[in-house]
């Protein structure tokens, strides 16, 4: 199964997205998701000019020393380009390595655990009025978990909410310098409780509702937030603070018990450890794009469960459809399952990702097909160009430099 060729695609069909294939001697191909938002060129470079003049030779069956090849093998090791390129190419050859066994990934993983896959959606509303109305569109397509996010009254723009009424929420923007959104912490915390109350009084209990606070509070300001809204029973609160500190999640857990997901920055099981351990996170929510493929993020999976920590993977529009396919590969799998993320994808993403997923009732399945069962088209991709786009920065009302 020898590697005779490792292509690099970016394109942008509505977002950028970096994708890669590799082909066999065979004239067998798997394809990886490489995007890493806002610096999808520098993942294209570091397989282009570094890893794929290495694959061409290699042998594609050997899915585990190729990762600890490119893991140890460049000195270099960890962060976030490394860690993406990487996962591409171990997504790819196990994309390989089930067309060649004739199985869906999943059944090569150990088998499925489950008949389907929980997702959760986002609602998010302009007003707490306009939340709860977004909230009963996605309730009626079935979810059965939905995240919710409304702007902050007095705050001129935050995290999480579309750009215009009933837009799907995309936090990148096209053009060289990011976008400045604003926070008040103060502000914030007044109004999240008459959030998550609102939603409940109209909606009740039934579903798990959860909501991202994307890194804005400090632990203390956290354990104030997750301890106002216990009455409320979030599925999750997530990333209630930065993680870098993880002893901070502490002071948290003292305090509230309120779930916490945390982890779609991570890249390592290295990042994950303490806040494992010493069990300060319910669910870890790192992805097999951007923290080293399949082969990574079940090693992640595994030491998780050893501590009763669920898997609640990030799934954005921002991870490619492959990405998200491999991801519910492994959610089919991996015992310790809490909840996958699904944004969705524009027609014109999907046009250029020829998926086989189905949804229903709230559930995800990611086919049967032998592989990863989605497919590439390179034609249509040529179509949309890359384009510079970045997420934006957020600044407090005084004009300092905050956590977006
Ligand atoms: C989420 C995320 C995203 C990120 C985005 C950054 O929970 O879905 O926080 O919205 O902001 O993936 O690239
Ligand atoms: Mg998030």
């Amino acid at each position: 199964m020898k590697i005779i060729k490792a292509e690099v695609f970016v394109t942008c069909p509505d977002r950028n997205f970096v994708t890669l294939k590799i082909t066999t001697e065979e004239g067998v191909y798997g394809i990886g998701d490489a995007t890493l938002n806002g610096r999808e060129l520098s993942v294209a470079s570091y397989l282009q000019d570094h890893l794929c003049p290495q694959l061409v030779g290699m042998d594609a069956s050997r899915i585990e020393d190729i990762w600890q090849t490119f893991y140890r093998g460049a000195y270099w090791r960890r962060g976030p380009v490394t860690m993406t390129a990487i996962a591409a190419i171990d997504m790819a050859l196990w994309d390989i390595k089930g067309k060649v066994a004739g199985m869906p990934v999943y059944d090569l993983l150990g088998g499925a655990s489950r008949e389907g896959v929980m997702v959760y959606c986002h609602a998010t509303g302009h007003s707490i009025d306009e939340l709860l109305e977004d909230y009963a569109k996605h309730q009626e397509m079935g979810f059965k978990a939905i995240r919710v996010q409304a702007k902050v009254p007095g705050i001129a723009s935050n995290y999480g909410i579309s750009k215009s009424k009933g837009a799907a929420y995309e936090p990148a923007s096209k053009g060289i310098r990011p976008d400045v959104e604003s926070w008040s912490t103060e502000k914030y915390l007044n109004f999240a409780p008459k959030m998550f109350e609102a939603v409940r009084n109209k909606f009740g209990f039934d579903d798990h509702i959860l909501h991202d606070i994307h890194h804005r509070l400090t632990p203390m300001e956290a354990a104030r937030l997750g301890k106002s809204v216990e009455d409320y029973k979030l599925f999750w609160m997530e990333d209630p603070t930065p993680a870098e500190n993880q002893e901070g999640f502490r002071l948290i857990r003292q305090h509230t018990t309120t779930p916490i997901a945390v982890g779609e920055v991570f890249n390592s099981i290295w990042d994950c450890k303490q806040l494992i351990e010493e069990q300060l996170i319910d669910y870890i929510r790192s992805t097999v794009t951007h923290a080293g493929g399949i082969t990574h993020m079940r090693r992640i999976a595994d030491f998780a469960a050893m501590y009763q920590v669920r898997t609640g993977s990030h799934g954005p529009s921002d991870i490619s459809p492959i990405g998200m396919a491999a991801g519910l590969h492994l959610d089919m799998w991996v015992p310790n399952f809490g909840l996958q993320e699904f944004m969705g994808y524009s027609e014109r993403m999907l046009s250029v990702f020829e998926t086989n997923w189905t949804f229903e009732n709230g559930y995800m399945h990611p086919s049967n097909k032998p592989g990863l069962g989605i497919d590439f088209n390179e034609e249509e991709a040529k179509k949309y160009p890359y384009q510079p786009a970045n997420l934006p920065i957020a600044r407090l009302e005084d004009g300092t430099l905050w956590n977006w």
